[in-house]
């Protein structure tokens, strides 16, 4: 833990407030979408699906202790595209037809804390196994959720208070539809096997590299040879 400079600037939610040297203040998050069919089309509005966007802390923690609101951004097909969402759960519930990229944007309780923006593409049919993280419960749900961490870099006085006096928003079991840990798991293997691969393309790259070596060393003897016979020097010119 560091300690706080500069004591002139007032601590306040307009921001400002010392900075905590050296402090690093990690917020474990899980983003994403579920969405499930219709039994069939609605004549209405053509729309199959009802859905909804999230964010929620990845253990279970009243967010809203440092995060003002968080803004989600949907395509532009739906009226009112902008949803800004103030307290807990920061969510967005809807209906449609097609999937598109939803910008997500966190703005914390301390103006002097720059907002967070990102992106999920909400998911609402299943894509070919193997293809896709969505989670797939029964024929109708695709889950599509992601684990990120919201970093403080030595936060203010302000919302370094705020950060480490979170409470849990509810009692008894909380949990995620998503394994993370068999995610991170099946992940580490991912970079296994995909540094294995790599290191055996380089293998292989360099016995190529080392043929061809060989080969232009060939060429040089046979070169050299040539010349000598025919009496011409390296320099291409006659042998005295
Ligand atoms: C697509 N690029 O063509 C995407 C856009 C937009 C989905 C999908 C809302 C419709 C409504 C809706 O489902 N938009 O509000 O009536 O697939």
């Amino acid at each position: 833990m560091g300690d706080f400079d500069d004591p002139s600037t007032p601590i306040g939610p307009s921001g400002g407030g010392q900075r905590a040297r050296g402090v690093t203040v990690i917020k474990p998050i899980v983003y994403g979408s579920v969405s499930k069919t219709f039994p069939k089309k609605r004549e209405l509005d053509g729309h199959t699906h009802e859905w909804t966007v999230y964010v929620k802390p990845f253990a279970n923690e009243d967010m809203s202790n440092y995060v003002k609101k968080v803004q989600f951004k949907l395509h532009e097909s739906y009226a009112n595209p902008s949803r800004v969402v103030s307290k807990p759960p920061y969510e967005v519930s809807e209906t449609g037809w097609g999937e598109f990229e939803v910008q997500i944007k966190i703005h914390f309780n301390d103006g002097a804390e720059r907002p967070i923006t990102f992106y999920h593409v909400l998911k609402l049919f299943h894509s070919p196994t193997g293809t896709s993280t969505a989670v797939v419960q029964g024929r109708k749900t695709v889950i599509s959720e992601y684990y990120d961490e919201i970093i403080f870099q030595e936060p203010t006085q302000y919302i370094h208070t705020l950060l480490t006096t979170t409470r849990p928003i509810t009692l008894g079991a909380y949990k995620h539809e998503t394994d993370f840990d068999d995610r991170r798991r099946q992940t580490v293997e991912q970079i296994r096997g995909a540094r294995t691969k790599v290191q055996a393309e380089i293998g292989d790259f360099k016995d190529k590299l080392q043929l061809a070596r060989e080969t232009i060393g060939k060429f040089k003897q046979e070169l050299e040879r040539a010349q000598r016979e025919k009496g011409i020097g390296e320099d291409g010119l006659p042998l005295k």
